[in-house]
């Protein structure tokens, strides 16, 4: 059977041309146009782009839910999805379409890159091709090889609920520090089997469009003051915190900022703790500078991203769930983003 794609281009330096102004996003047919390529695939691939392709800097849950209906809408006439992403904000966008393609048993593969394809030097070609053939690749018993979310870059197959951008400059720019790749691109695409999320129950996709950004993200460091933590606390709106903690999860003890913690928890703010290590995670209860935040009612983010921290944290507020509800499931994993503990 002739593996049937459909590409959803977003923008990104993939398809991006030299402007008096700087990188710009392009159309998608000056991007395929480059890429002739492709069609030595053998594929059914149809495409769809929005309508101004942009920078993913300017990436918000209006495009998200663009992106969601585009694969809602067509989820049973492809065999898998290719979304074509700036670099920037590609690792939000994997953990949000994580969250909001609920049920998902076909392949979502990412991609982008960090030069245009237009280019003499890039990258864009291969990560395209690769893509493709990620989101076309069966396991033996003709299902789709991927029933996830998954980024896919330069030399590797990543989860995209657990990856990051690391560097600006790399051609190999995302790394899942806290989860094993799902596959290596060399000279074959191999996949690490045991690691692939496979559903366990079998229900139809079951698309979300109601993320809630009303999140802050508040990042410690030595010195930090009492006006700077109250001001950020007392944002108006905001009905959760993301706390970028030190190390294994640790903040300072300063009686000032421990109150400002309990007082903004007993207001009814979620804080979620997410250490700023790329590596490892919260051990909430290894110090007393973590135990403290327990104490004050945090809760422990172990080692989920920040980016799917706070993509996790629109979902669960936007889902209509009680504050104990959104509670437990910060504590645990729903699609493979945080390891259970
Ligand atoms: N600024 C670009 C973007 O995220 C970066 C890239 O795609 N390499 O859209």
């Amino acid at each position: 059977m002739t593996p049937r794609i459909l590409i959803i281009y977003t923008g990104g330096t993939i398809g991006m041309v030299e402007t008096p102004d700087g990188l710009q996003p392009f159309d998608f047919s000056h991007l395929m146009d480059n890429v002739p390529k492709v069609g030595q695939l053998g594929y059914q691939i149809d495409s769809v782009q929005f309508e101004n392709p942009i920078d993913s800097s300017n990436m918000n849950p209006t495009y998200w839910n663009m992106i969601v209906k585009d694969i809602a809408d067509r989820y049973d006439d492809y065999d898998g999805f290719v979304v074509l992403h700036g670099t920037d904000t590609m690792a939000y966008t994997a953990s949000a379409l994580a969250f909001m393609l609920r049920n998902l048993r076909k392949p979502v593969v990412i991609t982008g890159s960090q030069l245009p394809i237009g280019d003499t030097r890039e990258d864009g070609t291969e990560n395209l091709i690769s893509a493709l053939m990620v989101a076309a690749a069966k396991d033996e018993n003709g299902d789709p090889m991927i029933q996830e979310v998954v980024i896919s870059f330069q030399d590797y197959i990543v989860r995209g609920c657990r990856t990051t951008k690391f560097t600006s400059t790399g051609f190999d720019a995302f790394k899942s520090f806290n989860y094993p790749t799902l596959g290596s691109i060399d000279l074959h695409i191999d996949y690490a089997k045991p690691y692939l999320l496979r559903p366990q129950v079998k229900l139809p996709l079951d698309p979300f469009y109601n993320m809630d950004p009303n999140i802050l993200v508040m990042w410690l460091y030595p010195g930090i003051t009492e006006d700077v933590v109250k001001a950020q606390l007392s944002t108006p709106g905001i009905k959760a915190v993301v706390l970028r903690t030190f190390g294994a999860g640790n903040a300072p003890t300063e009686s000032w900022f421990l109150k400002a913690l309990t007082d903004a928890v007993n207001s009814g703010l979620i804080v979620y703790n997410v250490t700023q290590c790329l590596n490892g995670g919260d051990e909430q209860k290894r110090y007393y500078t973590g135990d403290m935040l327990s104490k004050a009612g945090v809760i422990s983010g172990y080692d989920i991203t920040a980016e799917a921290a706070v993509t996790k944290l629109m979902y669960l507020l936007g889902s209509g769930l009680t504050k104990n509800q959104i509670v437990e499931y910060l504590g645990t994993s729903i699609v493979g983003e945080m390891t259970d503990n």
